[in-house]
């Protein structure tokens, strides 16, 4: 295997999950086909929900050049591929810390939480067939598109209000949980407050098929004959849903309980371990450390933990306000596009949006650690500062950028060229 060099162009590959957008219409499947034209053909009957780009072993990324597996690549140099401080930090010469995804969202995503280190490890030694990586998956979403999604627990306050107001929900709780919710409410006891949540919690997440589904229709029902008790966003929610997974327990634990968080293009949320969450419609960049540990409870026909679920979440409860992410200047670069970094509290990962609206140049810094670098709209090139072969960086294009490689992009017209770049620092 002869030396990668320090930029080059790779293949990412999809997966299909049901909740995917079909075909053409799915930003996963248009990218794969512009990055890999030869090979892809798309299939219009079928879900593209996420491109995966990096080294995690279930979904290869490639060299274009001749379908090496970038992991084969970064085993082979780790040094020139990760740079020594990562290697240092991570402990590992095996692959990229981060898992950079595009997702194409038409139904619901499963209502999830992914774990922390401690639990990873032991979710991985006890099941490793639904907990393929030793790894936790803390994770970015940055909205290309509009983009809505679960996030978080509702604030207290606004959870007790559905409770006084919507019988199904109280009837599913039980009055008991909901008596003692209630007046533990204004409490100033935080962990009180986080033990009553998990409480109602618990309840709603253990309640047997004969007693939800039959709530669940009713609380349908209410929705249509009375949709003002909802207000309008939450009644037409339920029923949209609804219609995706009728009767599904996440009508309680997603819609209910959790934030309903709308991002505009361009805005972003970070979830920490152990935060509730479920992506609804939209396309989406996504960031993550390099793990595929998922911990499910509703709107999936995908395997279920609901006991590990209750047990491990933090019942951290805030208004939607606060999931958001809002991106920093970034100053390690020269030229005349815009630039937003995403920088969430976190080791494995910052993400980078450039975007050109006229003809000019972008030159960046040496970064000290692996990048990868998707186009997700428009055309221009991309380069190592001082050479002469520009490579072109047109939709869909993927970059592996070596560490410390000084990179410029141009942009040759007024049209909008916009890339995503993922990359991890020590
Ligand atoms: O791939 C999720 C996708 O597991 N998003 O959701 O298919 O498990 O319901 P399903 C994962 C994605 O990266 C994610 O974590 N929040
Ligand atoms: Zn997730």
């Amino acid at each position: 295997m002869s030396p990668a060099p320090k930029l080059f162009r790779v293949i990412g590959g999809a997966q299909n999950y049901d909740w995917g957008k079909l075909g053409s219409t799915s930003a996963v499947a248009r990218f794969a086909k512009l990055n890999d034209p030869e090979n892809v053909s798309i299939d219009e009957e079928k879900p593209y929900a996420e491109l995966w780009m990096g080294t995690h072993p279930s979904v290869p990324t490639v060299s274009a050049q001749d379908r090496t597996p970038l992991r084969d690549l970064v085993r082979a140099a780790p040094e020139e591929m990760l740079g020594q401080e990562i290697i240092d930090k991570f402990g590992s010469k095996e692959g990229i810390p981060f898992l950079f995804k595009v997702l194409s969202i038409r139904k619901v995503l499963s209502i999830q939480a992914h774990p922390d280190k401690t639990l990873a490890r032991q979710l991985h030694a006890s099941d490793p067939k639904h907990y393929p990586d030793d790894n936790h998956k803390p994770e970015m979403a940055i909205a290309i598109t509009d983009f809505e999604a679960f996030c978080g627990f509702r604030p207290l306050a606004e959870i007790d209000a559905l409770l006084q107001k919507i019988p199904e929900f109280r009837e599913l709780v039980g009055d008991d949980v909901a008596t003692e919710f209630h007046s533990g409410v204004g409490s100033a006891d935080v962990a009180g407050k986080k033990r009553l949540l998990q409480k109602v919690f618990s309840r709603v997440m253990n309640s047997p098929e004969s007693k939800f589904e039959p709530l669940a229709a009713s609380l349908v029902e209410r929705t249509k004959a009375d949709p003002q008790l909802f207000g309008e966003t939450l009644a037409d929610l339920i029923q949209r849903l609804d219609a995706q997974f009728p009767n599904d327990i996440g009508l309680f634990c997603g819609c209910l309980l959790l934030n309903h968080c709308i991002l505009k293009s361009g805005e972003a949320m970070f979830l920490e371990a152990k935060d509730p969450h479920a992506y609804i419609s939209g396309d989406i960049m996504e960031c993550m450390a390099a793990s595929d540990n998922v911990i499910r409870a509703g709107f999936t026909p995908k395997f279920k933990d609901v006991e590990v679920l209750v047990d491990c979440l933090t019942y951290s409860f805030n208004p939607v306000e606060e999931q958001k992410l809002n991106p920093a200047p970034f100053p390690r670069a020269t030229g005349d596009a815009e630039l937003k970094l995403y920088d969430p509290p976190i080791d494995e990962f910052s993400v980078l949006q450039t975007t050109f609206t006229s003809a000019g140049s972008e030159k960046f810094e040496g970064l000290d650690g692996p990048s990868l670098l998707i186009v997700t709209e428009g055309k221009g090139k991309v380069k190592l500062q001082g050479s002469d072969g520009a490579l072109d960086a047109s939709t869909g294009n993927v970059f592996f950028v070596a560490p410390r490689a000084a990179i410029e992009l141009v942009s040759e017209s007024k049209d909008t060229f916009t890339s995503y770049r993922a990359f991890c620092e020590a």
